[in-house]
This record gives structure tokens, sequence and C-alpha cells, in this order.
């Protein structure tokens, strides 16, 4: 996890000069601050490994790291901290990591706060947001001060849970470590954690084993242990370095199905299922499910719900919201699998800020096993973003054209297809002419400016959009970021409605800090006969991998393939693409 702390170090240190600098002219080191941490979360090969191995000239061929930023990798890997931070932290004792948390606060606000009110830290913040000492500031008014409010409630709502994508690859870890052991006959990460949920609170793992005191001892010994709550004979409890928690809990063989799914949860799934076996005059617990003093399964999760008169039920639908119904009908459905996926339409390339030139693209496709890409990149609105314009589409089409024939001539299953993310600007319109929008094979549009606006207004921007002729797909249509920001406001029904209407897509957005649509989004838009298409959003090849929370999110929405465009062939998706 190094290449995370670090990554933050460098967010913190570039945040910290942007503060200093609020007013200065070009931000050019912390730019090269962020782009290197970008680069780092990113990479799959640890920055310790790497240096190691080659050291600091190393460390200077990953993507964005020049001489002055390996320096710091070095020092950090040495002393285990940066120096500079702490300097800059002793110089402004203001807690950016806290502050700049709350939606709306960026560096240049937070400098102002500190130097006019000295708000130093989210109390601070709260008490002078309170106190209404904040609107009357130049350039923030009482809209903002209300905003400031709502961030500050939405963070303490969502504190203390993790994104699945932050720790999932950590997990992923252990559980690998875990069943390396000799002693470990089967383990899996159980909880929140297997339903895939969005967010999780803590990580329960569990383990079939005959002899737990060597699990245990392995497991508050493992790296990264920080904290241990709690060590028993089956039962353990740890903090990482990273925040979380872990639970890890050990079972005999015989018990490790009724464990799965006890552990599994979530609890009010777990409280019906025990009443059904009640009902039935059976009694269900974490050790099996008994007919008296006689267990009658245990071993597999499988055998407990079949026992029960139930299909077995994927994880990501455990929440009893009628999955238990469907399947004592035997009428769950087929859900979506990362293995339906033929392709990803949102794919930023390097035209607009991402990092791969349209070939590597191609490649990273390749690895996917895709048989068709989107190159989507940003349009003109989007400055920061160096949005195409109509003329640079038409360039970008010329390149796609040739790597396209080359790929025929190879007898490439991969095509790629031209599109863009173009703007729903405030009054509906799309920030590019019909004309050149009608020469991509797609259009996805999204809400990238003021975001907060009426219920009414905003809903009405949206269909407008879906009602461009050209427009195909709709991405990440509520808005929200996990923990950052709430989706904002829009009435999904009618957005259904002009949906299916128009035929216009709706985007699962994969990105962990996304995931929108959200699973009951997605039921809805399924029941609605909404078309909806998972896409990564990728402006990394590493990205592509986050198909995966993609795939879990539309599961927990219960999609089938039938509902998701990119499970369908290029052509058929292509005659859906209007
Ligand atoms: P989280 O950690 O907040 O993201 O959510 P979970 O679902 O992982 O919850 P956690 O870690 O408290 O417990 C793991 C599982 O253990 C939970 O999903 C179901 C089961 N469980 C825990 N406590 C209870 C309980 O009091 N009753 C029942 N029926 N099941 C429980
Ligand atoms: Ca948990
Ligand atoms: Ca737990």
């Amino acid at each position: 996890m190094t290449n995370q702390e670090l990554a933050k170090i460098f967010y913190e240190i570039a945040n910290y000069l942007d503060m200093e600098e609020a007013a200065a002219s070009v931000p050019f080191k912390s730019i090269a601050l962020k782009k290197a941490a970008v680069n780092l979360e990113s990479l799959n090969e640890d920055a310790g490994n790497i240096y190691k191995k080659g050291g600091l000239k190393a460390l200077m061929e990953i993507p964005g790291v020049g001489k002055g930023i390996a320096f710091k990798i070095e020092e950090y890997l040495k002393t285990g901290k940066i120096k500079e931070l702490t300097a800059l932290k002793k110089k402004t004792p203001v807690d950016l990591g806290e502050l700049i948390g709350v939606e709306g606060l960026g560096t240049k606000k937070i400098s102002i706060l500190y130097k006019v009110l000295g708000i130093k830290n989210l109390k601070d913040l709260e008490k002078a947001a309170q106190a209404r000492k904040i609107a009357p500031l130049f350039g923030f008014g009482e809209k903002t001060e209300k905003n400031i409010l709502e961030g500050i409630a939405f963070l303490k709502r969502s504190r203390g849970r993790f994104l699945l994508g932050e720790i999932l690859p950590k997990v992923k870890e252990i559980e690998a470590a875990l069943k390396n052991l000799k002693e470990t006959e089967r383990v899996e990460a159980c909880g929140s954690v297997r339903r895939k949920k969005e967010t999780i609170g803590d990580v329960d793992f569990l383990v079939a084993s005959n002899k737990p005191g060597k699990i245990m001892d392995f497991f508050v010994s493992l790296p990264g242990v920080v904290k241990i709550w709690g060590k028993g004979a089956t039962k353990a409890s740890v903090r990482l370095k990273d925040g979380f928690d872990m639970d890890i809990r050990v079972v005999p063989r015989k018990s490790y199905g009724a464990a799965l799914q006890y552990f599994t949860g979530s609890k009010e799934h777990n409280i019906v299922l025990r009443k059904i076996a009640i009902n039935k005059g059976y009694k269900l617990s974490e050790y099996g499910l008994f007919k008296g003093s006689k267990m009658i399964a245990g071993e597999s999760e499988k055998e407990i719900y079949e026992k029960l008169g139930l299909e077995w039920i994927p994880p990501e639908m455990r929440e009893n919201t009628g999955e238990i119904e469907l399947a004592l009908r035997k009428k769950l459905p087929k859900l979506v699998e990362l293995q339906d996926i033929k392709g990803d339409l949102h794919y930023h390339s390097n035209w607009d800020g991402g990092t791969e030139s349209i070939k590597e693209m191609v490649e990273e496709a390749v690895k996917m096993g895709y048989e068709y890409i989107g190159v989507s990149d940003h349009t003109k609105f989007l400055r920061i973003e160096h949005g195409l314009d109509e003329k640079q589409l038409v360039q970008q089409r010329k390149e796609i054209d040739k790597i396209n024939s080359k790929l025929k001539t190879q007898n490439s299953k991969l095509r790629i297809l031209h599109g863009c993310e173009a703007n729903i600007l405030a009054d509906g319109s799309i920030d590019i002419k019909d004309e050149a929008l009608a020469k991509l094979d797609f259009v996805i549009a999204g809400v990238h400016s003021q975001m907060k606006m009426s219920k009414e207004k905003m809903t009405e921007r949206i269909i407008k959009a879906m009602k461009n002729p050209n427009v195909d797909i709709i991405s990440h249509p509520t808005g929200r970021i996990l923990k950052q920001r709430d989706e904002y406001e829009i009435d999904f029904d009618e957005i259904l409605k002009a949906a299916k209407e128009t035929g216009a897509i709706l985007e699962i957005n994969a990105n962990p800090y996304r995931l929108d649509l959200n699973g009951q989004n997605i039921r809805r838009a399924k029941e609605a006969g909404v078309k909806m298409i998972i896409n990564t959003d990728a402006h990394h090849k590493d990205h592509l991998r986050f198909m995966e929370y993609g795939v879990s999110q539309a599961r927990r929405g219960r999609a089938e393939k039938i509902d998701i465009v990119n499970c369908w062939s290029a052509e058929k998706a292509l005659k859906m693409l209007k």
C-alpha cells in the first residue's frame, strides 16, 4: 500500500501549495505532484519494490515521476515521512485533509477562511457557518454558507465507512495470504464485502480450519496491523494502518457454509431466513441448519438455502428487499456477470488528458477480451479537461479509422467505436454542434457543471439532452460522488419515462467513487424497461478493471444481460445506439 500512502501525501502537499499560492500564477509544482499521485495510485507494482530493484532511476520510469518526486519517494521509503509536508503543515496549521472533504470548498476558499476567520478544521467551520459568519465574506454568500452546512452534515453521515474500491485490493491480498496457510481449508471475506456494498464498515473474514490457533496468530501479526482489538481462540479483530478494521472467525469445515451464510448477511436478510427455518421446524445458526439436535445442512451454503426451500441467492441481492420471495418462488433473475461484458464505451484517451494513446487503449481492451471499446473524450466546455472541439473530433476520427483498418487486417475481433462525452449545459443543450455529433458512432452526454439546480430544472435539463436525437447515453445520471456529495435533485421517474420514449441509455458508472446509478435506481430502470450500459469512465488503463464494481452494482439492481447494452454484440449494441 506504499503507493496509496505516497499518493495521499502528494495530494496533501499539492493542496497546501495550492492554498499558499491560491492567487499565484502557475501552479506547476502542485500539478506535477497530483499527476504523480494519480499514476502511483494506479500502479500495479509497489513503489518500494521498484526502488529496491532499480533505485532512483527505476522510480523515474514511473509515469509522471521526475527527479524531484523520485527523491521524495526515496525520502518517504527511508524515513517514513516527507519533510516538506511537515514544514507546510507547521506553517499553515489547517487540517486541509478534513476541510477539502467538504463539497464546494477548494483550497482557495479554505485559504480565505483561514486568513479571515482563523478556521482550521471542520469544527471551526461548522461553528462559523452556524454563526452566519461565512456568508458576508467576499466570494462566499448565503448559498455557499448553506452548501457548507449541508456538506458537513453529509460528511458526518458517511464518516467511518470506506469505499469498496479503496479496500478491495487489500482485502484480496489478505485473503490470498490466508489461503496460502497450510492450516486453511477455505477462506472468504464475508459481510458487506461479499455483498459488494458501495461502502464498507469493516471486513469480516471467515476461515475453515481445525487449527484455529495458527490462523489467529497469523492474522494479528499481518503486516500493517496497528491495533489488536481482541484475540480469542477462534475470533480476532484488528485495525490496519489503512484505517479500517477486520474481524476474523474460524469455524470447523462442517459449519463453513452456515457461517458463510450468517456472516455474509445482511442482518435483515438473515432475520427472515431464520423465521423461515423456524416455520419449517428447524433452527438456523452460524453453526448449521438443525432439526432437533440433528444437523441437516452446514458445510455448503447452497444446501442451507435449498433445505429452506429457496434458490441460492447471490450475495449482492441479500438485503431483504424482496429477494427471498423471488427465491421461494424459484423466480430469481439470472444476473449479469463480469464475463458477459463485451465492451466498454466510456474510456478517455490522452486527447483529453487521460493517460493512454488510442493505440495503448486498444492493447488494454484486447487484454480485457473485449469486442469493442469506445473512445469518449470530454468535449470543449470542459476546458480544464482539454475537452475536444468539433475539429478535433474529426481529426480523432481519422486516427481511429486508421487503427480500425489495421485491426481488421490483423483479424482482430476488437473494433474501436468513436464517441465523446459531451456536456449537458445548464439549459439542456449540448456543447457540440449536432452535425459533429451525428458523425460519431455514439454520444455520451453528462452533467459536469451547475449541479445545484431545482429538481424541476435539473430534470428538464437532462430530459432535453435525451431528446437530442444524437445523444445515446447519459453518463453518471444522478451525479453523486460517494462520501463527497449527494446526487443532484432529479425526478427519476420522469427521467425513466423520457428514457423509455427516446431510447436513451442510462449509464451505470463503475468508478468506485460514483457507482451511479445505484442499485435501487437500476432496479427501477429495469422495471421501466429502460436499457443501461456499464462503463468504467477510465482515465487510465488500470481503471478498466472497475468494470467489476459496475457489474456488482448492476447485480444488486437485479439487471440481466438483456438490460445491459454492453452485454450485447457490437452490431446489436450499435443498433440501439441511434
Ligand atoms: P458493514 O460492516 O457495516 O459494512 O456491514 P456488514 O453487513 O458487514 O455488518 P457486520 O460487519 O456488522 O456483520 C457482518 C455480518 O454478520 C452481517 O452482515 C450479518 C451478520 N451479523 C452480525 N450481527 C448480526 C446480528 O445481530 N444478527 C444477525 N442475524 N446477523 C448478524
Ligand atoms: Ca462488515
Ligand atoms: Ca464486522
